[in-house]
């Protein structure tokens, strides 16, 4: 068992993110037994949850565009995905196999005007979730993290929790990207750069 101030982030392993999903991800599904394991090796275990309303902004649906495409938001460019991980939808579950005995669920992107890649902070950078202060006043310093997809969710929530002084490893094995237009290779070098370090 990992010392008490470790915890196992688990993120968005959901449905829409695996093979047959609105948002698949290629090999999403094959993480699940190797992150049920993990989860054992900690006294802490967070899982995020992707949790949009109908009709969010960052779909494509919602503006008429072409899904992937990129649009200005007040916020930045915002990537428009396929509609994916709607609130109650069976797509927004967890994958079947995987362990949801975790501490707690943070769910995010349930703002309509902001998307929320990161488990810390909406995708203005600034709105927080909640996590910092629920991992601070568990008395929690050290994270790992796990899950899809390594380019957007897995990269914005190790690079906003390493910016916040948390230590971060991804186990990039128990991860798997989208991989747009070399966002992969940007998201590896970008959380190298943040001081995340990458298995
Ligand atoms: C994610 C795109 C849109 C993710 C969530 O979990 O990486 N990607 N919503
Ligand atoms: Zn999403």
């Amino acid at each position: 068992m990992r010392a008490a101030n470790e915890a196992l982030i688990v993120i968005d392993i959901q449905n829409d993110f695996c093979p047959g999903g609105a948002l698949a991800v290629a090999g999403g599904d094959e993480i699940v037994p190797g992150v049920n394991a993990l989860m054992a090796e900690f006294p802490a275990v967070i899982l995020t949850q992707d949790w949009h309303p109908g009709g969010h902004s960052s779909f494509a649906s919602a503006h008429e565009a072409a899904p992937f495409s990129t649009m200005e938001m007040p916020y930045g460019t915002q990537v428009l995905w396929p509609d994916h991980c709607i609130q109650g939808t069976p797509g927004a579950a967890f994958h079947a196999d995987l362990r949801e005995d975790g501490d707690l669920i943070i769910r995010k992107g349930f703002n309509p005007a902001i998307d929320s890649y990161s488990a810390f902070f909406e995708n203005d950078h600034v709105t927080p979730t909640g996590l910092e202060g629920y991992l601070r006043t568990r008395g929690i310093d050290t994270l790992t993290m796990v899950g899809l997809a390594t380019d957007f969710c897995v990269n914005f929530s190790a690079v906003d929790a390493a910016k916040l002084g948390f230590k971060v490893t991804v186990r990039s094995d128990l991860c798997r990207a989208i991989d747009m237009d070399g966002s992969l290779a940007a998201a590896i070098d970008g959380m190298k750069a943040a001081g995340v370090e990458v298995l």
